[in-house]
């Protein structure tokens, strides 16, 4: 590599910060003897689904864990939350944010129920409980918020204002399992929660979720939908799809628990970095989360506000994957700009301002057990030299994006000349 070459941030010709993709979500992966010898266990057993052992003691930990009644497992939390809001008889309209993963919209309308689309508060990244009132209609049949990043939504007002219209609530805690609310843990808030054991959440069983409540009827009717409705042999009672969970991801499941305290260290070790190394960066901030509360810290998330940083998201995302760290721009376009929704609610926006806002300047970047603190410490170095040199890099990716029109103008012309 030339000298003038050395030094120069990856996109402009460098040399990548690291070797190999730095990505958000790795799995964390526990005692993998542990794992094994129950993989074995399972085999000698020949119990491999249908509610086996291990799937019993994993829904038992879990209820313990988050001090509730009741946990049915499932195989991911997406059917969690069409479980149990079906369970529940929510149907035609349920309010819940657009900034969220998809599943949450899509849980809904899979059931043809619509997702009425409620803003985030001013600033903030939660459900805004002073903006549901005035989405309520006689059609309203529940309210799903969304405990986004771990960080609680404000259930206290949430829940007070669904109780005025007399409207259940569930609460999609996939992010949040871990994690607690003016020191209770999430979990045992509204009707029932969900929680993902996705891959790539800090406690992962391979796939897998859970519905957790108090409520004893709920759960004797989410357990019957999660499984064909079979009361016993033969005996259907209900209409239920396929919702089990299997042997093998619960032995990941347990394995990954096990390992649970290790995970939130790691990960608060990483966090305390990233705040260490981020402070002070003119147009950055990191997403703080509450010390006095339990959290799983599983997402590292910024918020770059292009007029003080010089840069924008999309500028910045560009740079770190050069340096091959793989920062996500969760959850952009926004539900309300995926399709079906988009084409449904053509101009949701206008009434999602600070959704739309904030969608355009958040950026999740890398932690968990396979990122390092010495790693997190060369991300935030790289986030301060771009934001340091802020304009430059700007005017050098747009004079960079120019060349590579031309070039590809120049390819698309040269194709015309050889037909
Ligand atoms: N509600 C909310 C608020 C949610 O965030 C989610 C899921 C749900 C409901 C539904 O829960 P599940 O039905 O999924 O249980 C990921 C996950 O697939 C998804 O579970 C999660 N939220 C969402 C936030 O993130 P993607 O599209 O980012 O996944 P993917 O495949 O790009 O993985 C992210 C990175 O992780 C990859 O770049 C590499 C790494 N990775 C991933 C996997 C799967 C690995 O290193 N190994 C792996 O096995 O959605």
């Amino acid at each position: 590599m030339s000298e003038e070459k050395k030094g120069q941030l990856a996109i402009f010709g460098g040399k990548p910060t690291f070797p190999k993709p730095l990505h958000v979500g790795v799995p964390n992966l526990g005692d993998r003897d542990r794992l094994f010898a129950r993989i074995e266990g399972m085999l000698n057993r020949k119990v491999l689904t249908n509610r086996g052992p291990l799937v019993v003691e994993f829904e038992e930990r879990i209820a313990d864990l988050v001090g509730v009644k009741h946990c049915i497992s499932m195989s991911n939390g997406t059917v969690a939350l069409e479980i149990v809001t079906r369970a529940l008889g929510f149907e035609h309209e349920v309010i819940t944010p657009s900034m969220t993963f998809v599943a949450t919209a899509h849980a809904l309308q899979w059931q043809r129920i619509t997702p009425i689309f409620c803003d985030v508060t001013p600033g903030g990244h939660h459900l805004d409980p002073a903006r549901i009132r005035a989405l309520v209609t006689p059609r309203t049949s529940g309210i799903l918020p969304v405990n986004l990043w771990g960080r609680p939504v404000n259930i206290d007002t949430i829940l007070s204002v669904a109780g005025q219209y007399d409207l259940p609530v569930v609460f999609d805690s996939a992010h949040a399992f871990g994690c607690s609310y003016k020191g209770k843990m999430i979990g045992g808030f509204g009707k029932a929660e969900v929680f993902s054991f996705h891959a790539t959440k800090f406690i992962n069983a391979f796939e897998g979720g859970a519905v957790v409540t108090d409520d004893a009827e709920l759960a004797e009717k989410v357990r019957l939908m999660q499984n064909f409705g079979f009361e016993g042999r033969g005996q259907v009672s209900h209409v239920g799809i396929n919702g089990k969970m299997t042997e093998v991801e619960a032995a990941m499941g347990l394995t990954s628990l096990e390992s649970m305290d290790y995970f939130i260290r790691h990960n608060k070790g990483n966090y305390l970095a990233y705040k260490e190394g981020l402070q002070g960066i003119p147009g950055v901030e990191l997403m703080e989360y509450d010390e006095d509360e339990y959290c799983n810290y599983q997402y590292i998330v910024i918020e770059i506000d292009e007029r003080i940083a010089s840069v924008a998201c999309s500028n910045l995302l560009e740079v770190l994957s050069a340096e091959n760290v793989d920062a996500r721009r969760y959850f952009n376009p926004g539900c309300h700009r995926m399709e079906p929704y988009r084409s449904y609610f053509p101009n949701a926006g206008m009434l999602l301002e600070n959704t739309e806002r904030l969608l355009d300047r958040v950026l999740t970047l890398p932690t968990g057990t396979a990122i390092s603190v010495d790693e997190v410490n060369k991300i935030t170095s790289l986030v301060t030299r771009v934001i340091e040199s802020g304009r430059a890099v700007r005017s050098r990716l747009r004079a960079r994006a120019g060349t590579l029109h031309n070039i590809a103008e120049e390819g698309v012309a040269k194709c015309a000349d050889f037909r």
